[in-house]
């Protein structure tokens, strides 16, 4: 097979949502349905029972939800399939929003009884502004919903997108027996397995068809068939291009846990689905003149390359790498350690956005500037891995033994090649670390260490500090129980939270002497501190405080996240 024909066969996809969807169960549906695993587990697994193929952390499955985000590879008809499930909860959001840099298309899921939900508006816009194609599952139609009707009214009417139904649920709750297939005018009626471990047993036949239409009582009939001429009567068509284009996204109904729908999701996703896309380069010579400016709080800062561009600047505007574009290129989107205990080490996700990948080749590595050689390359399916000797564009491959790759950084036979796609957030939450423990100093600072360079938490420094502890900042509380948990689990080391006293960061101009910082005058609680790259920052008790000094320091302005310099 050539490139070309790689490429073709690539869907490289997230499931998002708010949390408790059930995205991660639709992930295990999914691979039931792919072929890719016999039995499925489940998110709220009990003793004797498999757990899903996503949710392997310890601490995910304790929880019963999302922590971090998974990669399932696996080959389905004919294509080969990058499957990401990421977590709902806003606190690990900077974790989802990174998938979203790596993926051509994201299928929402929404839970059928509360319609629309904050943190699903919000991946939306990013997908939106990303221009990623939408497909909707509307998720849980076995329990109490909401009108099918009013739910694609909520699509259009909230997030301001067409919605066209691929098919459409017979029956609500406890009578919801199937969906009906609008492009093959079929009706598909399920049978519910024990605990949905097995595929469903399906009949499937035309509306007239008296063994399908046996099944159903005359008020589930009757209602279906009305809705569906309804639907009939808008003359809407499915619009490949408008889907492409981001302004329609096709719904289908279902529920995940019973595996009713999940078949024609998966057959109608990859039929419209697109295939590998390719990325903005940013142009070396404009690095240093991408200079985000204060956004404010909650906002989220993307690095990508066309932020740079302005007319005139020719040198600063981006260059567009197609898949097919002969020279290898790929970015580091995600970092993780300690996935399989047996290891001990740390992956770093690479998501190739050009060229082939060969194992063993030799690429520049743009944070060090120097050439590595990818030796150890891995295929990956939830935990477990299996080495891979080549890889198409849209493929997410995972990289060990490379502890000099962060997050971001771009791999690349064709140095001139840069990719700035991950996008920053500006922490919210600030707690002390401390280590109860001094033997294991050492375990506790390498653990530490370890989940930075994952990106789930960064250290600031407090200025003219005795204080050794180090303080954390996270985008949400929650990440803090996370590096409790996993410093305890992976690196057996215990440790104590502190809550600190500040809500809000800024970043100071990173050329300000140390003279100048002395000079400025704080609003009470406020602290001077340095993160990571030794940028000046303030610390403030609230957003109050923060604008206030904004409004009477004009002469200093702020910014939500680090203006990148030289010293990142
Ligand atoms: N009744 C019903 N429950 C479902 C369905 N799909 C998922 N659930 C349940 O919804 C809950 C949440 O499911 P998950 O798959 O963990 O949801 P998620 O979106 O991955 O959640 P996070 O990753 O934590 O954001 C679990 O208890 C599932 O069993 C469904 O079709 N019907
Ligand atoms: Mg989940």
């Amino acid at each position: 097979m050539n490139i070309t024909e790689e490429i073709l066969k690539r869907r490289t996809f997230a499931i998002i949502s708010h949390p408790d969807a059930g995205k991660t169960t639709l992930t295990e549906k999914l691979l039931l349905y792919g072929g890719a695993v016999q039995l499925a587990g489940s998110v709220t697994a009990r003793k004797n029972q498999r757990a899903t193929t996503s949710d392997w952390m310890e601490l995910e499955k304790k929880r019963g939800i999302s922590i971090s985000s998974t990669v399932l590879q696996f080959d389905y008809a004919d294509y080969r399939l990058n499957l990401l499930d990421t977590p709902g909860h806003k606190d690990f959001s900077e974790d989802t929003y990174r998938v979203l840099t790596a993926v051509d298309s994201v299928v929402m899921v929404i839970d059928s009884a509360k319609g629309i939900e904050p943190q699903t508006r919000k991946l939306f816009e990013v997908c939106r502004q990303r221009g990623v194609p939408i497909f909707t599952f509307m998720n849980k139609c076995d329990r109490p919903m909401k009108d099918p009707l009013s739910l694609l009214d909520e699509l259009e009417r909230v997030l301001g997108i067409g919605a066209f139904p691929v098919n459409w649920p017979i029956g609500d709750g406890f009578d919801f027996r199937g969906v009906f297939d609008r492009q093959t005018s079929q009706m598909h009626l399920f049978e519910r397995t024990v605990g949905g471990k097995y595929r469903a047993p399906v009949s499937v036949g035309g509306v007239d068809d008296p063994a399908v239409r046996g099944q159903l009582d005359d008020t589930t009939f009757n209602k279906t068939i009305e809705e569906l001429q309804m639907l009939e009567t808008a003359g809407e068509v499915f619009d490949d291009a408008a889907v492409l284009a981001g302004k329609s996204t096709p719904v289908f109904f279902g529920s995940a846990s019973n595996n009713f729908g999940v078949q024609l999701l998966l057959d109608g996703f990859l039929k419209h689905a697109p295939g590998p896309k390719g990325r903005n380069s940013a142009d070396n010579a404009g690095q240093a003149s991408s200079l985000p400016s204060a956004k404010g709080a909650n906002q989220i800062q993307s690095d990508t390359a066309s932020a740079s561009c302005s007319p005139g600047r020719q040198d600063a505007c981006p260059t567009f790498i197609a898949p097919e574009n002969p020279a290898f290129s790929a970015f580091v989107f995600k970092i993780q350690a300690n996935m399989d205990p047996k290891h001990r080490d740390r992956i770093a996700f690479v998501r190739v956005c050009s060229g082939k990948f060969e194992r063993d080749m030799i690429v520049h590595h743009s944070r060090s500037a120097k050439k590595v050689r990818l030796s150890s390359s891995h295929k990956l399916f939830g935990n477990e891995r299996e080495t891979v000797d080549e890889a198409y564009p849209g493929d997410v491959i995972g990289i060990v033994g490379h502890d000099s790759f962060g997050i971001g950084d771009t791999l690349t036979t064709d140095p001139k090649i840069l990719f700035k796609e991950i996008p920053r957030f500006t922490p919210e939450a600030f707690s002390y670390l401390h280590n109860p423990n001094t033997a294991k100093f050492k375990q506790f600072r390498q653990g530490l260490e370890q989940l930075m360079q994952e990106g789930v938490i960064q250290a600031l420094y407090l200025r003219n500090s005795s204080i050794k502890t180090p303080l954390l900042a996270a985008v949400g509380p929650l990440q803090f129980e996370v590096v409790q948990f996993r410093l305890e689990s992976e690196y057996g080391a215990a440790s104590r939270l502190e809550a600190a006293p500040w809500t809000v960061v800024r970043w100071l101009p990173v050329d300000m002497k140390e003279d100048e910082l002395d000079a400025l005058s704080l609003p009470t609680g406020a602290r001077l501190a340095y993160d990571v790259g030794k940028n000046p920052v303030i610390l403030f008790q609230n957003e109050w405080s923060a604008n206030y000094f904004g409004e009477t320091n004009r002469n200093t302005p702020l910014s939500a996240l680090p203006v990148q310099t030289a010293k990142e």
